[in-house]
């Protein structure tokens, strides 16, 4: 009713159409500078329609118009074909003989019907034996600048000019294909870099480290932390006995037990995990010299993790909960982004430190070796179809490019050998030339034949050949040239002698954590040796946890009948290292984007302030998204049409938000009041530590479902103080000043 008429203090309240993706913004501003603002929005709408064309240019790579090639759409080509291309008349009917009531056997003469159920018989192929449930995006790279040139000539790396089209493709570890995405596991970060000069795999993980030092013990580690083979239980999850059993006869596995048992093990978003190439590869430069490098993945909204509980109830309501919000982000435009940065040691220090640089259980600490930002990369566009391209993209750690080696690190040594051996069994030999898989660059060699050959080649194949064709390529016009590393060795079977130490980097990385983050440790193993009944796997942990800190061993042991120590087995010295804990990546200005912040509302709420409220949040790009009685419309205060609720109460848990804002409105908060489910809502999220707004009525509601003393609550109605204590942010009356929106827009805290 005020829409258009200066108010007694000069504001103006007026639509403004299609500034954002939710269609009307209510504007309340100053009559004066009405002409201003509308002139601003003008220039807005013109660059983000520049910037728009400029990201849709980022988002066509040249990967991506590669793959166009393949793409067919069921809306152009409407009629429906067998494999052959003969037109089909009927997909529903198989071919008959029939008596006098139409029925008859079934005849097997019907090859449109045998090619249908054929072709179904045989959709599946193997799953991936590890790493089977993920989810996969498109998007690019760049360098900042050809800073990293002293160590590589790799253009991908060195050529600032260079836009790299990439793939990312997110999984879990233990967990089959149909997994749930939030259990407590490692996070796969697998990035194909399609190079002009062929592709790059940087195949890694969320953490730092390993479970093993040596490839040969992988094939024990997973048949431990998989599913025990009697009776294939438990699925996604480590909380059973042949897992702790082998992690506590292997103590090199101390130091990433410590990590998937940090809160590292179930982050919030993919988009908020770093990325590692764990192993230790090498850099060679223009003049031949090598370094050791580790590839460091950063995310740009910070790093952060659901808390158990919600874990725990995610995996049932949403177990896709992951997967979905990768695509919520980029189907929103607001595009996951990293740095991506090296570690570098010259090959004169290698044997400086106390710890070996090829064991792939231990960290190079960031103290000691700083990370170089080189470039960053963006996620910007999600797949066209899931299986020819998450299923199917397959990464080999032996794929490199010029200018990127490897190092003797003996995991790396193995997974080499691995990675394209496992992708004959999962796709057959001609892999290498499925869409997703690919190279932007020309192939050409004299491999012929296998099973599913796409390709059509002229010519001689063989080499040397009469005609010169398919020739080596000199190392100065490209071709890949080893580094030739001096070598002299007795063959045995052997570790090195820094390979024997287990304790110090997982004493490390625990003395790093805030106590918060310690705690939930505490919790996490407790949770996991709760669930292993055998006597002597909980007993042999506990004694192992001793080696990395008395306060933890004992805690846990007590709480699960293990062995209680007496005194360390270990001293501790105390000594941490930076970025270890996850609280070092908290963005130095919160992040709120694609935040998703529930407004919970029953009818009678105030339609005006959750349109102001929603507008501030959507442009700080956040979603909103209404809970109410019914998804349906629920009716304003004074009986105003109101808003259609995205989801009923019970069509939505809070663990699907990261905040939740209760408007004013006398009816509505009362309504609220009456309702178990609302009152759980919020009780919740309280609990799993998220930002809770609230104003006017909404605060009444607020205190009387979080009825704690400690919670202070601003309830007087003429007051727009905003008060904040335990995440909870209230305030008695709204007005449009940006301290209440602000404050409604904090991002939950650690
Ligand atoms: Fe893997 N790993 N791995 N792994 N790994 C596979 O390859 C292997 C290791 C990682 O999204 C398999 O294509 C061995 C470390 C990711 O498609 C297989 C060893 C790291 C993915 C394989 C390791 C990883 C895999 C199964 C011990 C972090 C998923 C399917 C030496 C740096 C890639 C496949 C995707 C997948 C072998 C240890 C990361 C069997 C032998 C360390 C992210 O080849």
């Amino acid at each position: 009713d005020k829409l258009g008429i200066p108010d007694d203090r000069g504001y103006i309240t007026f639509i403004d159409p299609g500034r954002d993706n939710m269609g009307i913004t209510f504007k309340h501003i100053k009559y004066e500078n009405l002409f201003i603002y509308l002139f601003s929005s003008f220039l807005v709408f013109v660059m983000s329609n520049v910037i728009g064309s400029l990201i849709s240019a980022a988002t066509d790579t040249k990967k991506v118009r590669d793959l166009q090639s393949n793409i067919i759409s069921t809306s152009n080509a409407s009629e429906i074909t067998t494999d052959h291309g003969v037109k089909i008349s009927d997909t529903d009917t198989w071919l008959k003989v029939t008596n006098s009531q139409g029925t008859g056997p079934s005849l097997l003469e019907d090859q449109i019907a045998r090619e249908k159920i054929h072709r179904f018989d045989h959709e599946r192929i193997p799953e991936r034996v590890v790493h089977a449930r993920g989810a996969g995006a498109h998007g690019y790279f760049k360098v900042f600048d050809d800073s990293a040139k002293k160590y590589t000539f790799a253009p991908v790396l060195t050529d600032p000019s260079r836009t790299t089209p990439i793939f990312i493709r997110f999984s879990t570890v233990q967990g089959s294909r149909g997994s749930a995405d939030t259990v407590r596991d490692v996070r796969g970060f697998a990035m194909k870099f399609y190079t002009e000069e062929g592709n790059w795999d940087l195949v890694g993980n969320d953490i730092p480290v390993f479970f093993i030092q040596d490839a040969i013990k992988f094939p024990d580690i997973i048949h431990a932390v998989k599913p025990e083979p009697k009776n294939e239980i438990p699925q996604g999850q480590s909380a059973h006995n042949n897992f702790w059993d082998f992690v506590s006869l292997q103590p090199e596995s101390a130091h990433m037990v410590m990590w998937v048992m940090s809160d590292r093990g179930i982050p919030r978003s993919y988009r908020m995990m770093q990325g590692f190439g764990v192993n230790t590869y090498t850099l060679i430069n223009e003049e031949g010299k090598r370094v050791f490098v580790k590839f460091h993945m950063t995310p740009e909204l910070g790093v952060w993790s659901l808390m158990w509980d919600e874990a725990l109830k995610i995996g049932g309501q949403d177990p896709d909960f992951h997967r979905r919000d990768l695509q919520e982000a980029i189907d929103n435009g607001v595009y996951p982004k990293w740095a991506f940065g090296i570690q570098v040691i010259e090959e004169q220090d290698e044997h400086k430190f106390d710890f070996d640089i090829l064991d792939a259980t231990k960290i190079w600490p960031e103290n000691l070796v700083p990370v170089q930002p080189i470039g960053e990369f963006v996620l910007n566009r999600m797949v066209d179809e899931y299986f020819p391209e998450v299923e199917q993209v397959a990464f080999c750690t032996s794929h490199v490019v010029p200018g990127i080696g490897f190092s003797d690190d003996p995991l790396l040594q193995g997974r080499n050998f691995s990675y394209f051996d496992t992708q004959i069994t999962r796709l057959g030999i001609n892999w290498e030339q499925l869409p997703i898989n690919r190279p932007i660059c020309p192939v050409m060699n004299h491999h012929r034949d296998g099973k599913m050959q796409h390709r059509i080649t002229t010519g001689l194949n063989y080499w040397p050949n009469r005609d010169g064709v398919g020739h080596p390529v000199h190392p100065s016009n490209g071709g890949f040239k080893e580094y030739a590393q001096r070598m002299e060795g007795i063959k045995q079977r052997a570790r090195g002698k820094k390979f024997q130490e287990h304790y110090n980097q997982a004493q490390l990385f625990y003395n790093s954590l805030s106590q918060i983050e310690k705690n939930h440790l505490a919790s996490a193993i407790t949770f996991e040796l709760s669930h292993c009944d055998d006597h002597r796997v909980y007993e042999a942990y506990t004694k192992l946890l001793n080696n990395v800190d008395f306060d933890l061993a004992k805690r846990v042991a007590t709480s699960v009948n293990g062995v209680v120590p007496d005194k360390p087995a270990k001293n501790n010295n105390d000594q941490t290292a930076p970025h270890l804990s996850q609280l070092d990546f908290a963005p130095k200005t919160p992040i709120i984007a694609t935040r998703r912040i529930a407004i919970l509302v029953a009818e009678g709420f105030n339609l005006t302030e959750v349109l102001a409220v929603r507008a501030a949040l959507a442009a700080a790009k956040a979603t909103t998204w209404i809970i109410g009685p019914r998804r349906a419309s629920v009716q304003s205060s004074g009986g105003g049409k109101g808003l259609v609720a995205d989801y009923h109460y019970e069509g939505q848990r809070s663990t699907a938000f990261d905040a939740i804002y209760i408007p004013s409105g006398a009816e509505h908060a009362k309504s609220l009041m009456a309702n178990g489910r609302a009152i759980h809502w919020v009780r919740e999220a309280f609990g799993h530590c998220k930002a809770i707004g609230a104003i006017g009525e909404g605060v009444n509601f607020l205190d009387a479902a979080i009825n704690l003393p400690e919670v202070q609550y601003n309830r007087s109605a003429d007051s727009d103080e905003v008060v904040s204590s335990y995440g909870v942010v209230t305030v008695g009356k709204y007005s449009p000043s940006s301290a209440v929106t602000d404050a409604l827009t904090i991002t939950r805290g650690p």
